[in-house]
């Protein structure tokens, strides 16, 4: 079954490796055929190549957009070994058979990453090296494909050992192969469907681009690995990481929401911080420099806190820096870092320090999917918004303007918190977060009882949810709530409105003194 290897097809963008590899395969005594760059790339390195050209008869034309789209080139590559007819068809037309192929793509992907313009993307969709990689990976039987350099080695290796490839690598490397195609071409639709604007989660296709393999998934049992989807959105997929171990899934799930979190609050209102565990904000806070905002952050959960993710909706500064280093903390991610900051950071093996490059666009469009028993949901990520002027005041009494703030900050909070959510906020800091409960008047309770646990950490007269401005991420179903709230003092009310009782609802709160704005969105979250 080991198929010997005698000819190559080599044309790769990206040449890392390439003219070592390349050697090596001649060294085997393996005949190398080679498009325009690949072939220039390594007679330069004093290698005897053979052009494509030469193979097809046709230079290589239009801009290179046809050169290996011949028969002499996949007559090579799909023509079954052991069949007579198409041997006999390989010989009549003068074809050779091909035994490997190595290929790499247009860098699709890196020219959507580095802001292309639509003709510059258009351009570096390959066709040909698909087409080739795909028809090599069909005729597995025969044919190895490599379309990664890091699969080089194991090539090297075997071919050296038994002059060429078994099956099973072979079968390995076909499945690598259509994966490859898959995830080129959902990176091409995706593209388009962002530079045409189209919403729809239908008619979408998902695959991504293999960035990681993790040690593990969100349990050490699972196996797990991240995918990118080379959407250019500043977050932790495009990150880049200063220091520390690699991350983990939860890592990177956590540091994911927490960023997107920030990212709500636009750095030219100030700086912000929120620190995450378990996928759940457990502080956060506006302030006037990043420092005090990540202790206000801080001191709404400091046993929850431990651990935790931090992120920065703006540079991290020396200052900040070292406030965080008072306590263990997983991850830290901003756009940017001060040098200061990176010096104070420095050898600290388990502090992570990412740094994006800027923000992501809260309102911005994409898709959200997540996973059920034989199929996945998709949908357009949240990004809805409110504004002040959309709010609808339904009780007598009228926010002032600095509840105002806290109720826009306490709702922009509330979304990015796991249902049934409920945040209590006083000052641009959250003094009591509720997440995740069944029903809730729980997360009501919740929160209230965070409050309490911050006020005691904090030797503080009174919880902070006396006079607090308080957000629900979904309409309150009874008049429960609100009374539960009032109970613990708060003092306006954020919420989509929208229940049949939202009468009682209202007539709850205006019975007990508090205000209350309804934003006619709700912001589930999972
Ligand atoms: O423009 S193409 O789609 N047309 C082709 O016929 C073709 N054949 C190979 N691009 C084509 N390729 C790609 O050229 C390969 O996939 C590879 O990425 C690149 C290598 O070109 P060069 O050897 O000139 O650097």
């Amino acid at each position: 079954e080991i198929i010997p290897l005698k000819r190559a097809l080599i044309s790769v963008s990206d040449k890392t490796g390439l003219v070592e590899f390349a050697r090596a395969l001649d060294a085997e005594g393996v005949e190398i055929l080679s498009t325009g760059g690949t072939a220039k790339a390594l007679r330069e390195a004093g290698l005897a190549v053979s052009d494509v050209a030469d193979v097809t008869g046709f230079p290589e034309m239009m801009d290179g957009r046809v050169k290996t789209l011949h028969p002499a080139v996949h007559g090579g590559l799909l023509a079954l070994r052991d069949d007579a007819a198409h041997q006999k068809a390989a010989e009549d037309h003068g074809i050779g058979m091909i035994d490997l192929l190595v290929v790499n793509l247009y860098p699709f992907e890196e020219t959507v990453a580095r802001g292309g313009d639509y003709a510059d993307c258009v351009e570096n969709i390959d066709i040909g090296g698909p087409a080739m990689i795909r028809a090599a990976a069909k005729n597995h039987a025969y044919v190895g494909v490599v379309v990664d350099v890091q699969d080089y080695d194991e090539v090297l290796d075997q071919l050296r050992a038994s002059g060429g490839l078994d099956l099973a690598t072979r079968q390995r490397l076909a499945q690598t192969a259509y994966a490859r195609t898959a995830a080129y071409d959902a990176a091409v639709s995706n593209w388009m469907a962002g530079a045409i604007g189209v919403e729809t989660p239908r008619r979408r296709a998902f695959a991504g681009t293999l960035a990681q393999g993790l040690r593990y998934g969100e349990n050490p049992h699972q196996r797990a690995a991240f995918y990118t989807t080379g959407e250019a959105r500043p977050g932790v997929a495009t990150a880049r990481q200063w220091q520390g171990k690699e991350l983990s899934y939860n890592n990177i799930n956590d540091t994911d929401a927490a960023f997107e979190l920030v990212a709500e609050f636009d750095p030219a209102d100030g700086p912000a911080c929120a620190i995450i565990k378990h996928a759940n904000p457990c502080g956060v806070a506006r302030a006037d420099t990043a420092a005090e905002a990540y202790r206000r952050a801080f001191d709404c959960d400091r046993t929850s806190a431990f651990g935790g993710i931090i992120a920065l909706n703006q540079t991290l500064d020396g200052e900040t820096a070292r406030a965080i280093t008072e306590i263990f903390t997983e991850v830290v991610i901003a756009p940017d870092a001060t040098d200061e900051a990176r010096e104070v950071f420095a050898g600290r093996k388990n502090l992570r320090l990412l740094t994006t490059g800027g923000l992501p666009d809260p309102a911005a469009g994409g898709t959200a999917f997540r996973q059920v028993a034989g199929g996945f949901l998709v949908q357009s990520r949240d990004n809805g918004r409110v504004a002040p002027p959309e709010l609808k005041v339904v009780t007598k009494r009228q926010p002032s303007e600095a509840e105002l703030a806290d109720l826009m900050f306490a709702w922009s909070v509330a979304k990015h918190v796991k249902s049934n959510a409920i945040v209590y906020a006083k000052d641009l800091a959250t003094v009591g977060i509720g997440a995740g409960q069944m029903s809730r008047i729980d997360s009501t309770r919740i929160g209230r009882s965070k409050a309490q646990d911050m006020a005691e950490a904090l030797s503080l007269p009174l919880p902070l949810t006396s006079g607090a401005a308080v957000a629900s991420d979904a309409f309150f179903p009874f008049a429960d709530g609100v009374e539960a709230l009032a109970d613990a003092g708060a003092e306006a009310v954020i919420q989509p409105g929208g229940s049949v009782r939202d009468a009682e609802v209202i007539a709850a709160a205006d019975a007990r003194g508090i205000t209350m704005v309804f934003t006619g969105q709700r912001h589930f979250r999972h």
